[in-house]
């Protein structure tokens, strides 16, 4: 195990890399090139290409930090796994992205239940060259270390789970993915967009922050925003007062459809039409 500062904080120790660890880099980021394609935002393709992380192998941490630093003030932080809520959150404040160094194994390639280098540096870090997203993370780790303090961390993080990691976002070519947890999955990629079976609920912070979620099979329901300004103007009010008018009803199952949902189109929109925002009420 790498020695852990005080802060969680460890060196990548990047030249002790295996072939075979960058092998599985390999593997990974060629697969997911070809099923992003058509179907990762715009934002998210700029940054990859911005931050010039390719199938050579693992990146070192240091080069796409200097580029992300001089892009939106962002740095990556390496840790060995993941890490206590608060230090989570701190480190999102100050602009510090934590970053796990260990790539899973040849036989975990389509799951694992952790965070693992592929899924945070190919997942997370491409989306934190964009402005306004890199404002809407930092203003999620400030609002993380206040909902501890307030004690309703289960809300918020719920905000981060259909958001961070399992968004999606309506452009005028369709649905696209945002989420890193897509972003890094091939199944999940394919799924989110064009399976008939899940929901795709206009962006709502209430719902989403009533919403329960699985962790250990794709989503039932996937939340859309229409841009990164909706996502940023969402976390700008306080919500102390949100979290005690929503401790007042009752949670929500992953794939229970409520009276105000709005339905927002599927693979028939992805395919052709462009963005058809039904708005028929389940
Ligand atoms: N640690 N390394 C790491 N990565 C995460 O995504 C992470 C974490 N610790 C806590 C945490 N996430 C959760 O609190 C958030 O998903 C809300
Ligand atoms: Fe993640």
């Amino acid at each position: 195990m790498p020695r852990t500062a005080a802060d969680f904080t460890i060196d990548q120790n990047w030249p002790a890399y295996s072939a075979e660890e960058h092998a599985i880099w390999r593997l990974l980021f060629e697969r997911q090139q070809r099923m992003l394609a058509g179907r990762a935002c715009r934002e998210y393709l700029a940054g990859l290409a911005g931050l010039g992380v390719a199938a050579g192998g693992i990146p070192e941490f240091g080069r796409l930090s200097d580029i992300l630093e001089r892009a939106t003030g962002w740095r990556i932080a390496a840790v060995p796994g993941l890490v206590p809520d608060d230090v989570f959150f701190a480190c999102l404040a100050r602009r510090r992205f934590p970053s796990t160094c260990f790539i899973r194994r040849r036989d975990q390639l389509d799951y694992l239940s952790e965070p693992d280098v592929f899924h945070d540096i190919y997942g997370h870090v491409p989306m934190l060259m964009n402005p306004i997203f890199a404002d809407y993370m930092q203003a999620y780790g400030e609002g993380g270390l206040k909902a501890l303090r307030l004690g309703h961390l289960p809300r918020l993080a719920r905000l981060y789970w259909y958001t961070v990691e399992f968004g999606l976002i309506a452009t005028p070519e369709g649905l696209r993915i945002y989420g890193s947890g897509i972003l890094s999955s091939a199944g999940e990629s394919v799924y989110s967009l064009e399976d008939p079976r899940p929901s795709r609920l206009r962006f709502d912070l209430r719902r989403v922050m009533r919403t329960r979620y699985h962790i250990d099979r794709y989503q039932e329901s996937y939340f859309v925003i229409d841009d990164f300004a909706q996502l940023f103007a969402a976390t700008r009010p306080d919500f102390a007062p949100l979290y005690r008018e929503i401790a007042m009803l009752p949670d929500i199952e992953p794939g229970a459809p409520v009276p105000a949902d709005v339905v927002e189109g599927g693979a028939a929109a992805r395919k052709k039409e462009g963005p058809r925002i039904s708005t028929a009420r389940v």
